[in-house]
């Protein structure tokens, strides 16, 4: 039987890998679950199987892999270890956070299904939802999703999916997981979260009740701006199985090198992000003190009005922070972006080095202006990903470049 043929229901290699670490604390599964000494030659880091396929002794009698399209031994670690870090069964890896999206929705909903989504997300995910699922019949509806009762108003007969983003990119909006999970439970509805913001170290959606998680593992799992990559992350055996059978027939995977690349950024996760909220905190404590600031979007600042959820469904407030400058012009904004030095002016997020952006422009330009500004999106709003350099070092390059604003 060849690959494309096996029935999905069958045992993936992800599943139930060995050692299993699910009772061990986050920092411990970040650099073991999924992994274990090659059984081959005992290197202690998982290689990179860099191959399109995999000998077998009789038709259909093989170790577990067949064709790289649908699985493959560095992919199988990766997908094991981002489960264990989202306390799931399973984990799907995609070549990209898009790509993971693209799957969910192609292999759950039909023609005719509605989903509800949030006003203030991924530019990205935007540009999909409209323009490539809106013309093949599924219909969207985005509404402030930190409003409980206006998503509950806007759940229609047909909604199949509640999709949320939290915190939002690029406003730093918290939504309540839990709250909106118990709605759409009690409706039959699946919820996904697409957790690339918080990332697994700060935010469990599945234990607050969502169906789904979504990584861009480009982010801050892979942590060091080296990749692209997606994942889904669920307990569900259905889902699980819809989404590997787009994978084999769509064909969206991830090659071995950047699972490799990802595998090592997650060992260190949990010691990134508690530097990225360190310097999160500090920078939006800075901009919040600075003459020069208008509104500064940070859920880790007491008088932020998502701080309280925030603490409650987060464990840090993360690296990202945004905010608009007191002199609201489109040219002070320009003077800002291209006055830092340590900050790079650049789309993306989750890295080790901090970057600057201009999301009306860059990252969520294919938002149409008026919508995005209708969600509170402003044309001068400046978008920071806070890296792991020293503190004194990335206060001080801002400070420079808002004296020149
Ligand atoms: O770039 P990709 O790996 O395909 O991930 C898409 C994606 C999904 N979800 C969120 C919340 C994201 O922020 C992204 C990608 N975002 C950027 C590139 C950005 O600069 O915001």
């Amino acid at each position: 039987m060849s690959s494309s043929d096996q029935p999905e229901t069958e045992n993936h290699p992800t599943d139930n890998q060995e050692p299993t670490t699910s009772n061990h604390a986050l920092a411990t599964r970040c650099v073991h679950a999924g992994q274990q000494p090659d059984p081959a030659t005992g290197a202690v880091m998982t290689p990179i199987y860099q191959t399109s396929t995999f000998a077998q002794s009789a038709p259909g009698e093989h170790k577990g892999h067949e064709y790289a399209r649908v699985s493959n031994p560095t992919r199988s670690a990766l997908e094991g270890n981002l489960a264990a870090l989202e306390g799931a069964e399973h984990g799907i890896c995609f070549a990209s956070g898009v790509a993971g999206i693209d799957a969910i929705l192609k292999g759950g909903l039909r023609p005719g299904d509605h989903i509800v989504t949030t006003n203030d997300l991924y530019g990205g995910t935007f540009r999909l939802f409209k323009e490539v699922f809106e013309p093949f019949g599924l219909e969207f509806t985005f509404v402030d999703m930190t409003d409980a009762d206006a998503v509950e108003q806007a759940i229609r007969p047909e909604t199949e999916l509640l999709w949320l983003e939290t915190p939002t990119n690029p406003l730093l909006r918290v939504i309540d997981i839990a709250r909106l999970c118990e709605m759409a439970d009690s409706r039959d509805i699946t919820t996904v979260v697409d957790n690339t913001f918080a990332s697994p170290a700060l935010q469990q959606p599945l234990d607050l009740g969502a169906d789904l998680v979504l990584h861009s593992c480009t982010k801050y799992i892979g942590g060091h701006s080296d990749l692209i990559m997606g994942a889904v992350c669920t307990n569900s055996d259905e889902w699980a199985d819809k989404l590997r059978f787009q994978i084999k027939s769509a064909g969206a995977s991830p090659g071995p090198m950047d699972c490799f690349l990802a595998l090592r950024g997650t060992k260190t996760l949990h010691l990134r992000m508690e530097r990225h909220c360190q310097n999160g905190r500090a920078v939006a404590e800075f901009l919040s003190d600075h003459a020069k600031v208008g509104r500064v979007r940070y859920p880790g600042l007491p008088g932020d009005p998502y701080h309280e959820l925030a603490d409650k469904q987060m464990s840090g407030f993360g690296g990202m922070v945004s905010f608009s400058l007191a002199d609201d012009s489109v040219e002070a904004g320009k003077r800002l972006l291209s006055g830092t030095s340590v900050f790079t002016l650049a789309e993306s997020l989750g890295g080790v080095e901090s970057l600057i952006d201009h999301p009306a422009s860059m990252t969520h330009a294919s938002i149409p202006a008026e919508g995005r500004r209708k969600a509170g999106l402003g044309d001068s709003l400046i978008r920071l990903s806070v890296g792991v350099e020293d503190e004194g070092d990335l206060l001080n390059d801002l400070d420079r470049a808002l004296a020149k604003v």
